[in-house]
């Protein structure tokens, strides 16, 4: 549900950052030999030469489109590249992805507030260093402007007779007379214009970028002009973009509320809804559903960029379509074991590199029952304390599962136990690991932490009770990139050894924690090292 959030009183420059075709870049970086040419990133499932998930650019120039397998792309582009995403435990291993991802979010964090809002995408709160700039160095005083900032498209800014589109958007940026708005709006192009060149050269790869007073124009803005550009709304201009945008094209617009504007308001575009007053807006869909709704079609957005550099969770999934639909319990257990190990390896990492733990073990799965594929029944999601160690997750998830199955097929009236049964099909299985906190620095807490998921035992007859109905499970079903995954920090080490970075200081209390962790769990243990550095390893 949309929340209206009041503008903040200052000007803002927020920027949306997005890489351009990213799987296909993170492919061309690996194998240079593919830049220039028509390549896309095919999925982990060879039926029909596989499903296309990421389209570059050149394969784009011949109608490749994301929408098709590899067979049909190749039809419509013979020449065509198709490399398959990698994969490590039976799915798609994306986590070259997220470090590539990782890469770049730490170089656009250098200049200000920095959200990652997916695997690709960031938005930057760059007020501090635009006002800075604009005190320090303004545009205005500026003899050169860089080519690349003068590339900037600057919605509603139309080039001047005999003038080229560059001299006009140097004008722009250069005025002396703007108001402040503008002038901070002109800073905000220049560092974005920077940092984009930073990603390039640290990185070698292209972004396109929105930079405008809000989070919401920045999105607009930022996919406007792709590849390798970047898209400035005054805010002048936030009217006349608003009036010809499709309500559908608007973030959160895009399903039931969008549908119901058009049907019931008869509303084609977001300017369309200038039409409404506020009141009239909040009687139809409520108090604040009306506000946001009526805000949006004044541009207005009070959004904050949150900083969050890392996940709220973790998650590791796979599905299971049509004709591989999993009917054992066997062949659950082995797909919920692989994705638990997954799920085992970012824990350790998140532990290793951010010092978090996470509290909360969701299993999600979809399934259907065997004589009745058309109910809508859903496979409860069910959670429990998360406890630490490959082994102990694999079987905690095992058992949120049964505890799952049977009350799915308790909706169906079935009373046998899920394993006697075999009239269940399951389509798809998602591990997650949630409340991810940082490990507090007095030991205390983090015995308490580590007493607590054995307090209730680890037998299966006890677990259940401890169990609770998660969350529906994130529109992806496996891998939400609402946040940064830690896999981004994860280094090669050999076996499931995990290094801590600590001070001296630190290594009483990891080895207390040491203590607590093997009372409760043997799997883990912590060895003092030698030059600071301390060991956890957990073993299977
Ligand atoms: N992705 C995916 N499945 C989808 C959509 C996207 O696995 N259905 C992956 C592959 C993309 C990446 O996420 O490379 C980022 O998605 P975007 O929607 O941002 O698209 P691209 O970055 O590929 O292209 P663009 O340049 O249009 O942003």
């Amino acid at each position: 549900m949309p929340v209206a959030r009041p503008d903040s009183s200052g000007a803002r420059i927020i920027a949306h950052v997005d890489l351009d075709c990213f799987y296909v870049q993170v492919e061309q970086r690996k194998q240079p030999k593919l830049r220039g040419l028509p390549t896309a990133v095919v999925q982990y499932n060879e039926w029909k030469g596989g499903g296309l998930i990421a389209v570059g650019y050149e394969a784009r120039n011949y109608g490749v489109k994301r929408s098709m397998r590899g067979d049909e792309a190749k039809e419509v582009c013979p020449q065509i590249e198709l490399v398959q995403v990698p994969v490590a435990r039976g799915k798609a291993d994306l986590s070259s992805y997220r470090n590539a991802g990782s890469e770049v979010v730490s170089i656009l964090a250098r200049k200000g507030r920095c959200e990652r809002a997916s695997i690709d995408e960031v938005y930057l709160d760059l007020t501090d260093a635009a006002e800075a700039m604009l005190a320090q160095t303004p545009p205005e005083s500026l003899d050169e402007v860089d080519e690349e900032a003068l590339k900037s498209h600057i919605l509603g800014l139309e080039s001047k007779d005999g003038n080229d589109s560059k001299a006009t958007v140097k004008e722009w940026l250069c005025r002396c007379d703007a108001d402040h708005r503008d002038k901070l709006l002109a800073c905000g192009v220049l560092i974005v214009t920077e940092l984009r060149m930073q990603v390039l050269k640290e990185t070698e790869f292209t972004c396109s970028a929105g930079i405008a007073h809000n989070k919401m124009l920045a999105k607009l803005a930022s996919g406007m002009n792709k590849p390798a550009q970047q898209t400035t709304v005054p805010f002048s201009s936030v009217k006349g973009l608003l009036d010809s945008l499709p309500i559908k094209k608007m973030k959160q617009l895009g399903g039931k509320l969008g549908t119901s504007l058009q049907n019931e308001l008869g509303v084609t575009t977001v300017g369309d809804l200038l039409k409404f007053s506020e009141d009239k807006l909040q009687e139809r869909y409520g108090f604040n559903t009306g506000t946001w709704l009526w805000n949006i079609a004044r541009g207005i957005s009070g959004e904050e960029v949150q900083a969050r550099l890392l996940p709220k969770s973790h998650g590791s999934g796979k599905s299971f379509p049509g004709p591989r639909a999993l009917k054992t319990v066997a062949s659950v257990q082995h797909w919920l074991n692989q994705l638990c190990e997954e799920l085992s390896e970012r824990l350790c990492s998140d532990l290793e590199q951010n010092k978090r733990i996470a509290h909360t073990l969701t299993l999600h799965a979809s399934a259907f029952k065997s004589s009745d594929s058309d109910s809508r029944k859903k496979f409860p999601s069910k959670s429990c304390p998360l406890r630490y160690g490959t082994a102990k997750i694999q079987e905690d998830t095992f058992n949120l599962f049964q505890a799952g199955l049977r009350e799915f097929l308790g909706s169906f009236g079935v009373k046998t136990q899920g394993s006697h049964y075999s009239g269940w099909r399951i389509t798809a299985l998602s591990v997650s690991a949630s409340k991810i906190v940082p490990v507090l620095s007095g030991t205390c807490s983090i015995t308490k932490y580590f007493n607590g998921p054995d307090k209730f035992g680890s037998t299966s007859e006890q677990l259940p009770d401890n169990f609770i109905d998660a969350a529906p499970l994130s529109p992806s079903g496996s891998e939400s990139y609402s946040t940064l995954n830690s896999t981004e920090l994860q280094n090669e080490l050999p076996g499931e050894q995990v290094w801590i970075e600590h001070s001296m200081a630190d290594l009483g209390q990891l080895e207390m924690k040491a203590n607590t962790w093997n009372r409760l769990d043997p799997s883990c243990s912590i060895s003092k090292q030698t030059s600071g550095r301390s060991m956890v390893s957990f073993r299977n």
